[in-house]
């Protein structure tokens, strides 16, 4: 399957050699991949990759997500979610009531919920102690319930607000429940061009180092990268690297989730050869070259609100080994013109990954295995 005379017509002797042995890849690796004309051959190596690390395991997880609102100080220039202010068309603010109905609801339905997903815009006023609050809220209405919630984005906003440190704010959110935290904010590393789509924001610098500050206090995290706007392939394979570089030293980041960018109601505007989504074989082509380069990071997850299920199948050929959730309500990619549905059943999730050929897997937050509803019956 892996033919070495066929990689190394590709000028990937190296690559595949590196890859059978388990060694890590540099950023020039990175690079000839991105620049390989033939993304099967790509998509074989993170084939290969992944299976020495999951064999055909795929995990989905039962979950909700919950964005308590999408007032947002950033302004960053890609995000279609985002409104200046609570007077704005389309924004939202929930109350830890409207927070707790949604888990109420996902309570009663007959499905245990495995991870509640919180994240949200960083609102001018909202205090602190609404997000401690609520969390503890969360939990005594479910005890069991492991809560992912907050970006080092809006870790960083926390502690701008309270006047304290980013580790303080994550101590006191641990407290308070928080086990896991999402991956979102991390955008692009790229200080040139961080600084011209999202110059509010926390910096590329703040972000990794709020992620190593959870990782110390044992809170494990997930990593994005939003591409297909104005970086480059180099900017990625920076981002990558930056990424594997941050786990080297502080170990705590579970999946890594690239997120392809949705055009819809952004402001951001593109030149004319990237208008439009982004292409399917570049999705496929970023999600190989992430389970690549990313050694050190278990699981890449292809996420299909944003990608859509078919593609999502697709992935788990090019190195993904993740689905995310039933999801039941989504904001972010579906304000910019997401075409996929809200949530998926469980059934659904697990047709998708059997139908693709592979074998699923019921996870926690936290990427543990879980008992299917029969055996926790
Ligand atoms: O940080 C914003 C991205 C992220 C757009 O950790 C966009 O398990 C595409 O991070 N097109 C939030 N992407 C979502 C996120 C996430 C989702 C699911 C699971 C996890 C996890 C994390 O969405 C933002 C930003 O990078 N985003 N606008 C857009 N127009």
């Amino acid at each position: 399957m892996l033919d070495a005379s066929y990689y190394a017509s590709l000028g990937l002797a190296d690559v595949l050699d590196k890859v059978l042995a388990g060694q890590r890849l540099s950023a020039e690796d990175g690079m000839a991949l991105f620049a390989c004309p033939d993304i099967t051959a790509v998509g074989a190596l993170a084939h290969h990759a992944r299976c020495r690390m999951h064999g055909d395991k795929t995990s989905y997880v039962v979950n909700r997500q919950i964005n308590y609102t999408n007032v947002c100080v950033n302004g960053c220039v890609f995000c279609a979610f985002r409104r200046d202010s609570e007077e704005d068309q389309g924004a939202f603010c929930l109350s830890t009531e409207e927070v707790l109905e949604r888990l109420r609801a996902a309570d009663a339905t007959p499905l245990h919920l495995d991870e509640l997903h919180i994240v949200g815009g960083c609102h001018p006023t909202r205090p602190f102690q609404w997000f401690l609050d609520t969390l503890r809220a969360a939990r005594e209405l479910n005890p069991g319930l492991l809560i992912k919630a907050f970006t080092p984005v809006e870790i960083a906003h926390f502690a701008r607000m309270e006047g304290c440190s980013t580790l303080e704010v994550l101590q006191r959110l641990k407290d308070a429940g928080l086990v896991m935290m999402p991956g979102g904010g991390a955008e692009i590393f790229d200080e040139d061009l961080r600084a011209r789509i999202c110059p509010h924001k926390a910096g590329s610098a703040e972000w990794l180092r709020i992620s190593g500050e959870a990782h110390s206090l044992g809170i494990k995290t997930n990593c994005t990268m939003l591409y297909g706007h104005l970086e480059t392939c180099a900017m990625r394979v920076d981002h990558l690297c930056r990424l594997r570089e941050q786990q080297d030293k502080s170990g705590g980041f579970t999946c890594f989730i690239p997120l392809p960018f949705l055009t819809e109601n952004s402001r951001l505007k593109l030149p004319e050869e990237k208008l439009g989504p982004v292409r399917g074989l570049d999705q496929l082509r970023t999600v190989a070259v992430s389970r690549l380069m990313l050694d050190n990071i278990p699981h890449i997850k292809a996420y299909w609100i944003m990608m859509g299920t078919k593609l999502a199948q697709t992935a788990l050929w090019y190195g993904a080994d993740d689905l995310d959730g039933t999801v039941v309500e989504e904001h972010i990619g579906h304000m910019a013109g997401a075409g996929s549905a809200q949530g998926l059943t469980l059934k659904e999730l697990e047709f998708m990954i059997r139908e693709a050929g592979f074998t699923p897997v019921r996870r926690n937050a936290i990427f543990h295995t879980v008992p299917t509803e029969e055996a926790r019956a």
